[in-house]
C-alpha cells in the first residue's frame, strides 16, 4: 500500500454505525467496484467503491460484504478472491484471508464462489434486504453495474421481503468524518499544498500547462498519494473561464493568469484546492482587482462556515457578496440587478455552487440542505468569470466544520496576491 496502515478499528466503527441504522432483522450487501475495461485486454487503474472502502478498507476487485443483524452471531461477512498461484504470477499477489482480516477487522472470510449460497441463507432469515448503490444524483451512466443487476435480482427472488437501497444510510454515516478520516484528508491536503509550493517558482512563460501537471503528479506520487483526486484543471488566459477545462495543453502566455483546481487523493481520501496566479509572477492592477474581489468573498464565506447552517444558506450569502463585488468591478450596474431576467444578473459571472462535501469522493455524499455538524468536510470556492476580459478567478480550500466554527486544511498555503507574487520570484 502507498499509504500507512489505517487502524482496522475505523472500519469496525464504520460498520457499527451502519448496523445501528438498519432496522431489526436486516441484511445488506455491498459490492466492491468492478474493474473498468479500458481497451484490448486492459483495465483502467482500479479504484475501490467508496462505500466498500469505508466499511472494509479492502482495495481489491471481486469482493463482497454482507452486514447483518438478522443473525446475532454474525455481523460482517467478507468474500474475497481465492488466492491462486497461477493467477497471482500474472496479476500480482491477492489478499490472504489473514491479511483481509488484519485490514478490515472482519474475522469471517469466505471465497467469493460461496457468496450465493451463504447470502441465500441469510436473506431467507431477514425481513429487510438492502443493496448498495452509487446514488450520486449527478452520476449519469448507462453502464450495467453489478450492484444494479443484483438489486433487480433481489426484487425478483425475494418478493415477500422489504427491499431497500442502502444509500441514505451510507450518506448519513459517511457525511460526518471520524478523527482517522480527518487525519487522512489532512495528509491529502498537505500533499496538495506541497505541490503548489513546488510549482510556483518553476512557472515560466512558454511552458505548457501539462508541464505544470507533470510537476504536480510527480509531487503527489512521490508523497504516497494514489494520484489526483479528480482530473486537475490547469488553464491559462481565456481557458480560465471554462469551469471544467482539463485538456491542459496550451502554452503559458506572458500577462495571463493561471487557474489550477487540483487535489491529491491519499488512502482514497480527497482534497480540493484552487489557486490563481500570474504566468509572469506579477498581477496586473486589473487582475489584482478581480483576484482581491474573489478573495474577500472567500474569506467572508469561510468565516460563516460553522455548525447549524447549510450550504444553501451560504450559497445565498455568496451570491449577495459577489453581486456587490461585480458592481465595484464595473461588470454590473444597479439597473442590471433591478431589471433581472430569467436568472439574476450576477449569474453571468458566477454560475456554480460555492461548496460541496469532501471525503472519499471529491464531490462526497450529502445534500446542500444538510445542517452542518462538527466533523463534516466541505469546500469553499467562490469565483468570478468574465469572458470579455479573459479572466476566471476561483479560490478554494478544503474546510473542516468544528465545534466552534471551522478549520482550513490548507492552512498557511499562500492566498494573498502579494504572498503568491513573492513565492514566484
Ligand atoms: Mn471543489
Amino acid at each position: 500500500m502507498r499509504y500507512n496502515t489505517i487502524p482496522s478499528q475505523l472500519f469496525v466503527k464504520n460498520r457499527q454505525k451502519v448496523l445501528e441504522k438498519l432496522p431489526e432483522c436486516s441484511s445488506a450487501v455491498i459490492f466492491s467496484n468492478p474493474q473498468m475495461p479500458k481497451n484490448g485486454d486492459e483495465f483502467h487503474p482500479y479504484r475501490q467503491s467508496s462505500d466498500f472502502f469505508y466499511l472494509t478498507g479492502i482495495v481489491q476487485e471481486k469482493s463482497i460484504l454482507i452486514l447483518t443483524n438478522a443473525l446475532p452471531e454474525k455481523q460482517a461477512i467478507l468474500f474475497i478472491l481465492e488466492q491462486k498461484p497461477e493467477l497471482e504470477q500474472w496479476e500480482g499477489r491477492k489478499l490472504t484471508n489473514a491479511e483481509a482480516t488484519e485490514i478490515s477487522g472482519i474475522t469471517e472470510i469466505h471465497f467469493i464462489e460461496n457468496f450465493n449460497a451463504i447470502w441465500d441463507e441469510i436473506a431467507n432469515k431477514s425481513d429487510h434486504l438492502f443493496y448498495s448503490q452509487n446514488c450520486n444524483p449527478r452520476l449519469k451512466t448507462d453502464l450495467l453495474l453489478p450492484e444494479k443487476l443484483f438489486a433487480e435480482e433481489l426484487g425478483k427472488k425475494w418478493q415477500n421481503k422489504d427491499i431497500q437501497c442502502l444509500a441514505n444510510i451510507m450518506t448519513a454515516c459517511r457525511i460526518v468524518k471520524e478523527p482517522e478520516e480527518i487525519a487522512l484528508i489532512q495528509k491529502a491536503s498537505d500533499i496538495t499544498k506541497e505541490a503548489f509550493l513546488e510549482i510556483l517558482p518553476q512557472v515560466k512563460h512558454g511552458m505548457y500547462e501539462y508541464e505544470i501537471e507533470a510537476i504536480m503528479t510527480s509531487c503527489f506520487i512521490r508523497n504516497g498519494a494514489n494520484g489526483h483526486a479528480f482530473e486537475p484543471i490547469i488553464s491559462n488566459g481565456r481557458n480560465t473561464y471554462y469551469l471544467h477545462y482539463i485538456k491542459n495543453d496550451q502554452i503559458l502566455q506572458n500577462g495571463n493568469l493561471i487557474l489550477m483546481d487540483f487535489g491529491s487523493e491519499y488512502a482514497n481520501y480527497a482534497s480540493d484546492c484552487t489557486r490563481v496566479f500570474p504566468v509572469n509572477g506579477r498581477f496586473t492592477p486589473r487582475q489584482k482587482e478581480f483576484y482581491n474581489a474573489v478573495l474577500r468573498v472567500f474569506k467572508q464565506i469561510r468565516a460563516t462556515i460553522r455548525p447549524g447552517i447549510t450550504i444553501n444558506d451560504y450559497q445565498k450569502t455568496t451570491c449577495q457578496l459577489i453581486q456587490e463585488e461585480l458592481l465595484t468591478l464595473g461588470l454590473l450596474k444597479q439597473s442590471d440587478i433591478l431589471n433581472r431576467g430569467e436568472k439574476p444578473a450576477y449569474f453571468k459571472y458566477f454560475m456554480h455552487g460555492v461548496s460541496h462535501f469532501i471525503g472519499l469522493d471529491t464531490h462526497d455524499v450529502g445534500e446542500k440542505t444538510e445542517i452542518l455538524r462538527p466533523g463534516m468536510v466541505v469546500s469553499c470556492e467562490p469565483g468570478i468569470y468574465c469572458f470579455e476580459e479573459n479572466t476566471g478567478i476561483r479560490i478554494e480550500d478544503t474546510i473542516l466544520v468544528t465545534e466552534d466554527g471551522s478549520y482550513d486544511f490548507m492552512g498557511t498555503l499562500p492566498i494573498e496576491a502579494e504572498e503568491i507574487e513573492m513565492r514566484m520570484h
